[in-house]
């Protein structure tokens, strides 16, 4: 069988621990047949990001538009957009039902606390982007920016959920990673308003690019067909693996990995 296309839109990291390398690895490990649009090109390590240059004027459009003219997606999820016109190009494809199924990880600030969008990139995210997503997955401090709420515990967090789904995201997961105690996530769909229990592997700020891998986990299970609460669930399982067997390739933050997959003897998988 044809293995079911979905595709990236997001920053281009060369280290590979967050951006489109780090989505890549995750389709792949599913089994799908990953694509991937660059908005930008960051200078980074496991350590510091030392520049973000996004793409100029239409690059990222006509990458997309040539793209899925050819190989149009079941599931996308945007990263990284690093311009107000990428977000509004990524906007106008998903409003004419070219993306498929769209997870929007709207990148804003990252794990590390450096700022990933300026005020006009943030604002298109919220008053464009939102509305056009099956799923919003922000952290809590994009979630504060993008609700107006400061989610500060369980009360606030559903309170910036709800201001999310008015602003026309049909769902909002909310990615409990910078809690102090245990990562609990939120999840209101139309179906369903859930805190998603998890476990705390390692410390809170010790991982890069695990937001990244969370969301295209759910584009990828968006495009197998599961429902967005069914994405959820299992892409969180799947972060959870990815913590555990993390590797420390540079001098910096760790990476989740899935070595887990393909077994090098037998060439065989286990997924
Ligand atoms: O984790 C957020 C993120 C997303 N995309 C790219 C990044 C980062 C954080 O550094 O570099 C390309």
């Amino acid at each position: 069988m044809e293995p079911v296309p979905v595709l990236s839109i997001a920053g281009f990291d060369p280290a590979a621990g967050a951006g489109i390398l780090a989505d890549i690895r995750v389709f792949n490990a599913l089994g799908l047949y990953g694509m991937a649009v660059v908005t930008a090109v960051t200078a980074q390590n496991t350590a510091e990001i030392t520049g973000v240059y996004p793409l100029e004027g239409d690059t990222v459009t006509t990458q997309i538009e040539t793209l899925i003219t050819d190989i149009p997606p079941a599931a996308a999820k945007t990263g990284m957009l690093a311009s107000e016109a990428a977000v509004g190009t990524v906007a106008a494809f998903a409003i004419e039902g070219r993306l498929g199924r769209l997870v929007v990880d709207p990148v804003i600030v990252s794990s590390s606390g450096a700022g990933l969008a300026d005020e006009g990139t943030a604002g298109a995210l919220r008053e464009t982007l939102l509305g056009c997503c099956e799923l919003v997955t922000p952290n809590l401090g994009e979630a504060g920016l993008l609700s107006g709420i400061e989610v500060v515990d369980r009360e606030s967090a559903m309170a910036a959920a709800q201001v999310m789904r008015k602003l026309g995201a049909a769902g909002v997961c909310i990615t409990g990673g910078h809690w102090p105690g245990a990562p609990t996530d939120l999840l209101v769909t139309a179906e369903e308003s859930t805190f998603l229990e998890g476990k705390r592997i390692g410390g809170e700020r010790a991982y890069h690019g695990t937001g990244c891998l969370f969301s295209a986990a759910i584009a990828a299970y968006m495009a197998l067909g599961e429902s967005t609460g069914a994405s959820v669930r299992k892409a969180k399982k799947l972060t959870e693996a990815a913590l555990r067997g993390s590797i420390r390739p540079g001098k910096g933050m760790a990476i989740p990995w899935m070595g887990f997959g393909l077994n090098r003897e037998t060439s065989e998988t286990n997924l």
